[in-house]
C-alpha cells in the first residue's frame, strides 16, 4: 500500500518545496504537483522538489496534451529524471474544462488525444525516434539530442468510465479522481475491463484514488478546511454523480452560482455534510483510517491524500504520518 501526497503550486514556491520535504521525511511514497495554468508552473515546483528530496517519487499530476504538447511534457519529464534518476513520473490527463474554456481551448476526442500523447511521451523519454501519423498528433522522425537515463512511468488521471478503462490499458498507473468508495469501486470496474483487454494483470498497475483530504484533530477544524474544496467539487460534478449520492441538485446549482458570482461565503455556506461526506475523506484519524480502509477494500494500491490535507499542511503531514501510515502495510 502506497501513500502520495499532492500539492497545489497556488502557494509560493518554498512551501511546496517544504512540504514535499516533509512529505518524503514522513515516509510518503510519491508528491503530486497539479498543473493549471493560472497556478505556478508545474515544472518549476517539481524541479525545486527533484533538488531538495533525495528518494521520494514526483510528477505533475496531472498535466494535459491540449495546452502542453506531448513532445514537450516528455521533455520536461526526461529533463527532471536526470537530476533525480527513477524518480519521476508522468501524470496526464484531458485537462481541466474550466481553465482549458478560459484558453478558448476545445477539449476535442480526448481518448484518442491521450492514447498518442501517451505514444509520443512513452517513446521519447525512452529516448527512441518517433513517427506518428495519428489521428490528433503527426509526428516525423522526432528524437532528443540528449540520452534519457530511464523511461517514465505513465499515471492517468480518469473519472469517465472510458478514460479510466483506456488509462488502464494503456498507463502505468491510474488516477481515480474521486474520494468515497462506492465510485472508487465503480471506476475499479473500468479499470478491471481496461487491463483485461490490455491482456496485462491487474498486479502490474498502481490503481490510485486520487482523493481531496481533510485530518485534523477535531471534526470541525477537518471539516472547516474541506468546506472550500467540496464546494468546487460540487459545482463542476456531473448532475448523475450528485443523484447516484442522493445530494440534491438544486442545492448543486446555487452553490454552482454562487461560485460564478464570486460569492465565496454564500457557496461556501450551503456546502452540506452529505456533501462532505460523499466528495472527501474528512475527520479525525480515527475516522480517516476506517475510510481509507475501505478504499483499500476496493483494490486501490495507492491513495493520493489531495487538497485540502487539513488545516495546517504540515502538522497533517505529521499526524497522517503518525496516527494513519500504522494502520496500513507498506
Ligand atoms: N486536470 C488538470 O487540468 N490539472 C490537474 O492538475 C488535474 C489533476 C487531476 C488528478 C487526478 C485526476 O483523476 C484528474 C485530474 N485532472 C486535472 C482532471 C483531468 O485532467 C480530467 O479533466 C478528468 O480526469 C476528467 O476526464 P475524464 O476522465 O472524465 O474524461 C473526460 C474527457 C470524458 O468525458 N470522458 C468520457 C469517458 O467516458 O471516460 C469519454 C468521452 C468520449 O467518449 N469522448 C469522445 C472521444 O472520442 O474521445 C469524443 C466525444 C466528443 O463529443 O468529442
Amino acid at each position: 500500500m502506497e501513500f502520495g501526497i499532492e500539492f497545489v503550486p497556488k502557494e509560493v514556491y518554498w512551501k511546496t518545496t517544504f512540504y514535499s520535504m516533509q512529505a518524503e521525511k514522513r515516509g510518503f511514497d510519491y508528491v503530486w504537483i497539479t498543473d493549471h495554468f493560472n497556478n505556478r508552473n508545474v515544472y518549476v515546483s517539481l524541479a525545486l522538489v527533484a533538488a531538495y528530496t533525495d528518494k521520494i517519487k514526483f510528477g505533475p499530476g496531472v498535466t494535459n496534451p491540449y495546452l502542453v504538447h506531448p513532445a514537450i511534457t516528455a521533455q520536461a519529464v526526461s529533463s527532471l529524471n536526470e537530476i533525480a534518476p527513477g524518480r519521476v513520473v508522468c501524470g496526464l490527463g484531458a485537462g481541466d474544462k474550466t481553465t482549458l474554456k478560459m484558453l478558448n481551448i476545445a477539449m476535442s476526442k480526448p481518448l484518442s488525444t491521450i492514447r498518442e500523447a501517451v505514444k509520443i511521451i512513452r517513446r521519447l523519454s525512452s529516448g527512441e525516434k518517433v513517427t506518428l501519423d495519428g489521428d490528433v498528433f503527426k509526428i516525423s522522425g522526432a528524437q532528443f539530442l540528449f540520452k534519457p537515463p530511464t523511461s517514465v512511468p505513465i499515471f492517468i488521471g480518469a473519472q469517465g468510465p472510458k478514460m479510466l478503462a483506456l488509462a488502464a490499458e494503456i498507463g502505468d498507473g491510474v488516477l481515480i479522481n474521486a474520494s468515497h468508495p462506492s465510485d472508487v469501486e465503480r471506476a475499479v470496474k473500468y479499470v478491471r475491463e481496461g487491463v483485461a483487454k490490455a491482456g496485462k494483470s491487474l498486479e502490474e498497475l498502481t490503481i490510485s484514488a486520487y482523493t481531496s483530504f481533510s485530518i485534523a484533530d477535531s471534526i470541525e477544524k477537518a471539516v472547516k478546511a474541506v468546506i472550500p474544496v467540496v464546494a468546487y467539487i460540487v459545482a463542476g460534478c456531473p448532475e448523475a454523480v450528485l443523484e447516484r449520492h442522493g445530494l440534491n441538485l438544486e442545492d448543486a446549482s446555487r452553490i454552482r452560482e454562487a461560485i460564478v458570482q464570486a460569492d465565496w461565503k454564500g457557496a461556501f455556506s450551503k456546502v452540506t455534510n452529505d456533501m462532505i461526506e460523499a466528495f472527501s475523506i474528512c475527520g479525525t484519524p480515527e475516522t480517516v483510517v476506517e475510510k481509507v480502509s475501505q478504499l483499500v477494500r476496493t483494490g486501490v494500491t495507492q491513495v493520493v491524500v489531495g487538497s485540502p490535507i487539513g488545516p495546517n499542511v504540515r502538522k497533517s503531514i505529521d499526524m497522517i504520518a503518525e496516527k494513519v501510515f500504522p494502520h496500513f502495510q507498506r
